[in-house]
């Protein structure tokens, strides 16, 4: 059998010379748009939507600056025609097969083509197909489509089912649910084409689906089963091709008439296993599939694999229930933040965004993103740079803190953009969950919407949220992909005592309720999947905000940027307790981002602390969709806020993290690496002007993945105000203070710098006699410090890269909280 495999597999090396794989093109130039009733045709760009078309000819202003973003509102009211030719030359016309492929209509369509009629569109979350040989068409051809504003369906809705639902009515319409407004973003309902349109043209053969499972995996081989899906139109022999790099497979098949799905097992030796980046290589294997028959091959396929196992494990155990997800068969600490789309205009979203924000995430030290479920599936993209990256992502349904409606038509709409998101990332290597919604049962449990309501609304309403979340997710899920499900995030609300004990869980004590930042540090959950604090962002995001050179943080453009009602008392509350109040507005928001640093690292060390019993964190946002005040660790513009510094010293594999007990300083080490390090644990406690008080040193064994106390030292006033604790570990160095920041003795002490061009920008080396805090170094040019907002020890050498293209930096400012004080 062995040698007939080998002697097809040189027969067809030698033979192919030609493929006759499908046509695609896209249909993205000649676009043109006008609002209905008009014939006011303008230049349209696809993929794209009706405000950045608008934008582009400055027929409206731009909604990201000043307080624009109520002046185009009416954009979402009207309705708006979109319409382009494409032309289809003999080469196409002659195939049997031609279609056009809608990635993604946003949202309520109707598609005409050569004036015929075709299809309605509902979902912006769906791909839908029209086969053009079915439908009047010739060399030169019209596509019309024409866009309803989301308010007219979602009021007739509203009014057929009798009763509202919360939260508005956005929960309607299958799109992202962030553009109806949220506390972090504007308003900007969006409409049009955005994501691309193909034409595809076949003959007979197309492979229209690849599925790669995992069946065994040993250190010798993994055997995997790959599913092929192929439309064919007549009975016909063929090959079927696996190439990984140089090996090849091949099995020989009779392809049926229609679509069908082959089933070829594989085999890869010596596997290198796929891992997250923070514990190993996320390695992946470029597959190729292909089908051959005719001495061609008819269709292909490319999909890089990586072979790793993932779970969620909730066990009960003698505390609750487990929360934490095992990779290849090792429990992994989750690190990472909530991610939100990083524009509300996706079509703004560049690869190269892509690729920074997840640089920043790597270089953050984070190996988990939750993509939050009221925004948008990600492009494929973002999850190709997570498998190579070493990301884990937790998915949600795109389904965000209200209840849904149940009706059959809405159900069936969401049971088909579930099976064809699922099924699209399902190959992924990074893909570790797919959750139901965000907050969504929390709402319906703690949040008063099921007051003033009748018994049988309340179960009607629990019932079609089951019918979604229960049923139709998870079982869409367990059909087509082997990724874990979870119902909703978070299990419980933070007013059931359960929070504490089982499953995931959101902390917004922590700002919402106003509570201390301590309280991260007293009730720790199982795995914390949303906490979060705001801060103000960069200089050059408020300069746009307002259109200024000048740093003002009460216009009213400021207070359209900050959506959440309380955010700047709850910034101003928070400072106030641990902080001097600068009266000036850049050190405010200086001062601002250093608040939110230190609540979301002390939860994010308290986390940590108490693993294994916590085996997650992730904070509440990583990124911003425009110009905003708000949770993100990570500007609009790209800039690190003080957050995603100290997060990514906070998220080290090895941790050195100390908290205040009742009579002790209690140092522990948090290793997530996956061997036991030995070393030297050198403990010093030294005043402002670096004069030693006291040390002491240990050798010790920190055990893998673990976390452990190291050492303690019993409380003493002497210590409060003016020293600072040096605790290190090997490569390892953690600062802790005694007092809070307001109450330290800092010095006014000066820094002194000295900088050196470089072939990649600069290299700035500081010094201070004094102990400097939170040190902050800001230049216009554009590049990013390797480092900032940090300490600097008295007469201690810190040496800072900048990357960048500036011959100059003659602006860098360097401020510290001494120097603000
Ligand atoms: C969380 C999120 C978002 C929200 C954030 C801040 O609950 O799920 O809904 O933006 O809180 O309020």
């Amino acid at each position: 059998m062995r040698n007939i495999f080998l002697f097809f597999v040189i027969l067809l090396i030698g033979c192919q010379s030609k493929s006759e794989l499908p046509i695609e093109i896209e249909i993205n130039s000649n676009w043109k748009f006008t609002s209905k009733g008009t014939d006011n045709w303008q230049k349209a760009t696809v993929p794209g939507n009706v405000f950045t078309d608008l934008l582009a000819l400055k027929q409206i202003p731009d909604p990201f600056i000043k307080t624009n973003e109520e002046k185009v509102q009416w954009v979402s009211d009207s309705i708006w025609v979109y319409s382009t030719n494409f032309s289809l030359d003999t080469s196409i016309l002659k195939k049997k097969n031609i279609v056009l492929e809608f990635e993604g209509l946003d949202t309520y369509a109707k598609i005409y083509v050569n004036g015929n009629y075709q299809l309605d569109t509902d979902n912006a979350f769906r791909k839908h197909r029209i086969s053009l040989k079915d439908i009047p068409h010739s060399k030169n051809n019209e596509l019309k489509i024409i866009f309803y504003p989301t308010k007219s369906h979602e009021e007739s809705a509203k009014e057929s089912l009798g009763y509202e639902l919360p939260e508005g009515n956005r929960i309607f319409t299958r799109k992202a649910q962030f553009q109806y407004g949220w506390d972090w973003g504007p308003k900007l309902n969006t409409a049009g084409i955005w994501k691309p349109i193909k034409l595809i043209a076949w003959d007979d053969v197309k492979i229209e689906d690849v599925y790669i499972q995992n069946q065994s995996i040993s250190k010798e081989k993994a055997v995997l089963k790959s599913s092929i899906t192929v439309s064919n139109s007549s009975n016909k022999n063929a090959s079927l091709v696996i190439k990984n790099k140089d090996n090849l497979l091949v099995k020989l098949l009779k392809l049926k008439k229609g679509t069908h799905t082959y089933i070829l097992p594989f085999t890869i030796h010596n596997p290198q296993l796929w891992w997250p980046h923070n514990l190993g290589k996320p390695h992946l294997y470029d597959l190729k599939f292909q089908i051959i028959s005719d001495e061609n091959i008819q269709d292909e396929e490319s999909i890089k694999y990586g072979i790793r196992t993932i779970e969620l494990v909730t066990e009960k155990d003698s505390i609750g229930e487990s929360f934490y997800f095992n990779v290849n068969g090792v429990p992994v600490y989750a690190k990472g933040a909530n991610y939100i789309p990083q524009n509300s205009f996706q079509n703004k979203v560049t690869d190269t965004h892509y690729d920074n924000l997840l640089n920043d995430v790597v270089d953050a030290n984070m190996n988990m993103l939750r993509v939050w479920g009221g925004g948008i599936y990600e492009n494929d993209i973002f999850y190709d740079l997570c498998d190579e990256k070493g990301i884990l992502v937790w998915q949600d349904f795109m389904f965000a803190c209200a209840m849904y409606p149940g009706d059959s038509e809405y159900l069936a709409n969401v049971e088909i953009e579930a099976e064809q998101q699922v099924k699209r990332l399902r190959n992924h290597a990074s893909i570790a969950l797919w959750a139901g919604n965000n907050e969504n049962s929390e709402g319906w449990h703690r949040w008063g919407w099921q007051n003033g309501r009748s018994e049988k609304e309340k179960k009607e309403i629990w019932s079609n949220y089951l019918k979604v979340f229960d049923s139709i997710l998870p079982n869409t899920v367990k059909e087509y992909s082997n990724t874990s499900y979870w119902e909703s995030s978070p299990k419980y609300g933070r007013g059931n005592p359960k929070y504490e004990f089982e499953g995931d869980a959101h902390d917004w004590w922590v700002w919402h309720d106003a509570a201390p930042f301590e309280h991260f540090e007293k009730r720790i959950p199982r795995f914390m999947s949303e906490f979060g604090f705001q801060s103000f962002p960069s200089n050059q995001v408020l300069q746009h905000i307002n259109q200024t050179e000048h740093i003002d943080l009460k216009t009213d453009a400021m207070k359209m940027h900050q959506k959440h009602h309380r955010g700047f008392q709850l910034i101003d509350e928070y400072m106030k307790r641990d902080y001097n109040v600068p009266t000036n507005d850049t050190d405010y928001a200086y001062v601002s981002q250093l608040v939110q640093a230190k609540g979301i690292t002390m939860g994010i060390e308290a986390h940590r602390r108490a693993k294994p019993y916590n085996m997650g964190t992730l904070y509440w946002q990583l990124n911003d969709c425009w110009p905003a005040i708000s949770w993100s660790s990570i500007d609009y513009f790209g800039n690190w806020k003080a957050l995603h510094y100290k997060a990514k010293k906070s998220f080290e594999n090895v941790l050195i993290s100390t908290i205040e007990t009742t009579y002790d300083y209690e140092t522990y080490i948090v290793n997530d690496q996956l061997e036991d390090i030995s070393g030297t644990l050198t403990l010093r406690i030294i005043d402002f002007n670096g004069k030693e008080i006291w040390s002491n040193s240990k050798e010790m064994t920190v055990k893998s993945n673990s976390s452990q106390k190291v050492y303690h030292i019993p409380q003493a006033d002497i210590y409060k105000a003016g020293t600072v604790y040096i605790i290190e570990f090997n490569d390892t160095k953690s600062l802790y203070y005694f007092a809070k920041p307001k109450d330290l003795k800092l010095s006014k002490g000066k820094i002194k710098k000295s900088i050196r061009k470089t072939t990649t920008g600069f290299t700035i080396e500081l010094n201070s006699n004094v102990l400097q805090k939170d040190v902050f170094l800001h230049s216009k040019v554009k590049g990013k410090f390797s480092d900032n907002y940090f300490d600097m020890l008295p007469n201690e050498t810190i040496i800072i890269e900048l990357k960048t293209d500036a011959n100059n930096i003659n602006d860098l400012e360097i401020k510290s909280l001494n120097s603000i004080y």
